[in-house]
């Protein structure tokens, strides 16, 4: 079974995924451990690991002391071609749909295939798209492209389905990690009426309810990064967890 169908098993079974997004980053260092416990006791259902940049060489070292802890499917998320390693179990093969710029559409993509094809790494497309989500994000910053405005939702479903009809298996909506707002649960529910394929939802998701709502609008997946690093004690993660399988349509 491939990591996307152990995934998507997942997620027939409890209606939605809560995936953990970890940075694999030198700030993280002395604490993975800790978080890797409270994703695991909190029933995550897979990790997510990446950043918009990795500031020293240590990104596959910390991935397989990660690795080394959990069960659970790991999957990166890179910021960039250079973040990519065996030790994971599958890559978000993104494009960057809501942005023009042609090296986050198809140049990074050019240039991590051949590592991707020799470390016999299972990819899932994924087609990113960045929203507004209240402040300036690192995606933003880092690929020179705008996010698009979360009240033009015409558009931002006009991206989705070219993701869909592209023959992405998943399309993300991103609003930056640490957003003001998360996606709309109206948003939400008009994309994920839409498409075929599950939709993903991260940025600014810190409150159950806020889970509960997205999820019950069509959110196949959520991400949750910084509620897990920065403020959730343990038990606040596992509510946010378990709001996400308790509110799915299993
Ligand atoms: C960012 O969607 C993820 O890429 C997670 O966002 O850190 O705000 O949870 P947060």
């Amino acid at each position: 079974m491939t990591t996307f169908e152990r995934l998507e098993e997942k997620r027939s079974a409890r209606g939605a995924c809560a995936l953990a997004l970890l940075d694999p980053d030198i700030k993280n260092d002395g604490r993975l451990q800790e978080m890797v416990h409270t994703v695991t006791a909190a029933d995550f259902d897979g990790i997510l690991v990446g950043g918009s940049l990795i500031m020293d060489e240590r990104f596959e070292a910390r991935l397989g002391l990660i690795k080394s802890l959990t069960d659970l499917p790991l999957v990166i998320f890179p910021g960039s071609s250079r973040q990519l390693s065996r030790v994971a179990d599958a890559v978000l093969f993104l494009s960057l749909l809501s942005g023009r710029n042609p090296q986050y559409l198809i140049g990074e993509q050019v240039q991590s295939a051949p590592l991707i094809h020799s470390l016999c790494l299972e990819t899932i497309p994924t087609g990113y798209i960045l929203l507004d989500g209240g402040a300036v994000s690192s995606v933003q910053v880092m690929s020179n492209t705008n996010p698009l405005p979360p009240e033009k939702k015409d558009i931002i479903l006009a991206h989705a389905l070219a993701g869909q009809y592209l023959g992405m298996k998943l399309i993300f909506l991103e609003s930056g990690s640490g957003a003001e707002n998360s996606a709309g649960a109206g948003l939400v529910e008009l994309i994920a009426g839409a498409l075929e394929i599950p939709l993903v939802v991260g940025g600014g998701i810190r409150t159950k309810d806020t889970v509960s709502g997205l999820v019950q609008a069509g959110a196949g997946y959520v991400v949750i990064g910084n509620a897990l690093e920065k403020t959730g004690s343990p038990d606040d993660i596992a509510e946010l967890v378990s709001a996400a399988h308790h509110t799915g349509n299993s």
